[in-house]
């Protein structure tokens, strides 16, 4: 039997990546989401990259997640090259800490955007696919909405400050 195919894609430039990418995959799986992870990097392996990008719709993604660190050109790039929404991570890898590649992943031109979270925040970025996805997944819909009950139920039950 076929397998299904996977509905997000994370890819990230370099297997150094990986430590931080993995709250994404650890979200995907929390959230019940098909998901894959490849290394593609816009600088070392451009030719995977072109023919990631752009196939990832025919090979049935809906969302890409994107993480790179330093000169982050692989979220843009990749943006440029398919209509899917694709969402940076920017990873702290250099001696700059992240802000080179924030700033290298937020800062697109008009016309190709990308969804910029916040720094080593990969996280996020499973979080926000999967509100992407929610819009016409129920079941997604359904599992991101207990996830948001069971973190506020975690934070009331950790509170230790109590309002009269
Ligand atoms: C970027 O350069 C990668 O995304 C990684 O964050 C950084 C360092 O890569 P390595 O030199 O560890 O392979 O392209």
């Amino acid at each position: 039997m076929k397998k299904k195919a996977a509905a997000v894609g994370i890819i990230m430039g370099s297997n150094s990546d990986l430590s931080i990418m993995e709250k994404a995959r650890e979200t995907m799986e929390q959230l019940e989401i098909r998901h894959e992870l490849s290394i593609v990097s816009a600088h070392r392996t451009p030719k995977k990259m072109f023919d990631y990008a752009e196939n990832a719709e025919k090979n049935g993604l809906k969302v890409i997640i994107a993480g790179a660190g330093g000169a982050a050109h692989l979220p843009g790039m990749v943006a440029s090259l398919t209509l899917l929404p694709v969402i940076g991570v920017p990873i702290s890898a250099t001696k700059l800490e992240g802000q080179d590649s924030l700033l290298s992943i937020v800062q697109m031109p008009y016309g190709i955007p990308v969804a910029t979270v916040g720094i080593d925040n990969s996280g996020n970025a499973a979080l926000l696919a999967a509100q992407i996805l929610s819009l016409q997944d129920e079941k997604v819909r359904a599992n991101l909405q207990s996830f948001r009950s069971s973190q506020t139920k975690h934070i009331m039950d950790n509170a230790t400050i109590f309002a009269d």
